[in-house]
Order: structure tokens, then C-alpha cells, then sequence
């Protein structure tokens, strides 16, 4: 028991230390979104809900193989159920979850079930690929698969401080969109496509990385999301539009789907 102690007590050191980091968001990638917040800020209140609990009962297991370990002249008792102690301990995990089921509700909303409607959303749609993400934007007709489109691969541009909407499908197996940056991450399906949204409130260049494992290239596929000014994204996509339409020669039609 005397050398087990002090390495019981140097893991639950390692073990807090960690928490607190993780929790004070040290450990997370640094967000430049403004839904980010929200998710980030739900994040740390179930990790801090989870880490209670983890101490409440691993101390309670710790203490209970301690206090009633085999010891000479003791028999071990027999205990029936407890009904009361069932009902306690399934309603207040039942409770808990209510509660984060209704505390999350509007994130989520925000995230998942109200793209954006504003006139000066950017769409953009991607279709991932092993082991690549093509990108397209509309041409200055503004319409998709029309041939003024302009396609680009493992590149994404978008304005600072805009609604982006991707609409997002695969060719051919799941891959998953993933921005650690804004805390976006939706699975690319084939067969369907799947909207994400969100802001980005610091121009920079920021990783794309596919989160889904995907074959043997897929650890190489990752992209780049360069986000600019409003300005200099207007210039940028003017200069692409000058140079000349790149429509999609990816032999495969996304409305379609074949
Ligand atoms: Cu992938």
C-alpha cells in the first residue's frame, strides 16, 4: 500500500494539471469564429461536469478497495440491492442530460438547423475526393455548374467577417470537412450533400484536414482555407473571374450525383 500511494497520488496530479489545462482551452486550437465560443464554452462545462464526476467516483471506487480490502478474522458481507440508491443514481444522470439536451439547444440550432439568409452569404461548394477537396465557386452568373464556374483544388477563399456556406459532398467514400480553427467539422457524404456555415473573424491561412479515415492517402489530405478581407477577397475572386472560367472537369455531376 505505501508504494502504491504516492504513484496513486502523482497520476491524480498529472491528471489534474492536464484537466485545468484542458479545460482553460490551453490545449485547444485557437478559434476564430464567433459560433466557436459557444461550442468552445459548451465543451468546457461538460468537460467540467465529466471531470467532477470522474473524481467523485474513481475516489469513491479508491476508497472503498482501501477501506474494505481482505483483512484477517473479516468476512465479506452479503448486501442485497437497494432500489432507493438505483432510482437516485439513474435520475440524476437523467437529469443532467435534460439539462445539457436544453442549455445546448440554441448552439446547436445555430450550428446545424439555421443557415445563414443573408444576401451577402458566400456559397461555395466542395466535393472531397480521395484524396482531395475541389473546390467550386459560381461565376458572375452566380449559379453553380454553369461553364462560368470557377474550380480550384485543396485552395478555399473566403471573406472575413461573412456568412459561408458550403454545401459539401463526396464522389466516393465518407471524408470529414474539418476546421479546427472555426469548429467546423461535418462529414462529407457520397450520395447527399450536407450544408455547414460559419464566420471567420481573423484574416490568416488556417488548415483544412480531412477527419475521417479515408484510405491510405489520407493523411495527405489536407487543404488550405486562406481567409482574407472583404477587399481583398473581392479583388482576388475579380482576378479570377478576368483570368478565365475553370469549370468542373471532374466527370461527375453533382447535381446528379453519378
Ligand atoms: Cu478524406
Amino acid at each position: 500500500m505505501k508504494r502504491v500511494l504516492p504513484v496513486l497520488g502523482l497520476v491524480i496530479g498529472i491528471l489534474c494539471t492536464s484537466g485545468v489545462a484542458f479545460a482553460d482551452g490551453t490545449w485547444l486550437p485557437d478559434n476564430f469564429s464567433t459560433l466557436g465560443k459557444e461550442i468552445d464554452h459548451l465543451w468546457q462545462m461538460i468537460f467540467w461536469m465529466v471531470t467532477i464526476v470522474f473524481f467523485l467516483t474513481e475516489g469513491a471506487l479508491i476508497y472503498f478497495v482501501v477501506r474494505f480490502r481482505e483483512r484477517p478474522g473479516q468476512k465479506a458481507a452479503y448486501i442485497r440491492e437497494s432500489n432507493a440508491l438505483e432510482v437516485v443514481w439513474s435520475v440524476i444522470p437523467a437529469l443532467v442530460l435534460v439539462f445539457l439536451a436544453l442549455y445546448q439547444w440554441n448552439t446547436w440550432a445555430e450550428a446545424k438547423l439555421r443557415p445563414p439568409e443573408s444576401a451577402d452569404t458566400v456559397k461555395v461548394q466542395i466535393l472531397a475526393q480521395q484524396f482531395e477537396w475541389n473546390v467550386r465557386y459560381a461565376g458572375p452568373d452566380g449559379a453553380f455548374a454553369t461553364d462560368d464556374d470557377l474550380t480550384m483544388k485543396n485552395q478555399l477563399y473566403i471573406p472575413e467577417g461573412k456568412p459561408i456556406l458550403i454545401q459539401i459532398r463526396a464522389l466516393d467514400v465518407i471524408h470529414s470537412f474539418f476546421l479546427p480553427n472555426f469548429r467546423v467539422k461535418q462529414d462529407a457524404v457520397p450520395g447527399t450533400t450536407v450544408q455547414v456555415w460559419f464566420d471567420a473573424n481573423k484574416t490568416g491561412k488556417y488548415e483544412i484536414a480531412c477527419s475521417e479515415i479515408c484510405g491510405l492517402g489520407h493523411y495527405r489530405m489536407r487543404a488550405l482555407l486562406h481567409v482574407y478581407t472583404n477587399d481583398e477577397f473581392e479583388s482576388w475572386l475579380q482576378e479570377k473571374y478576368d483570368a478565365g472560367a475553370t469549370p468542373a472537369d471532374w466527370g461527375w455531376d453533382w447535381e446528379e450525383g453519378v
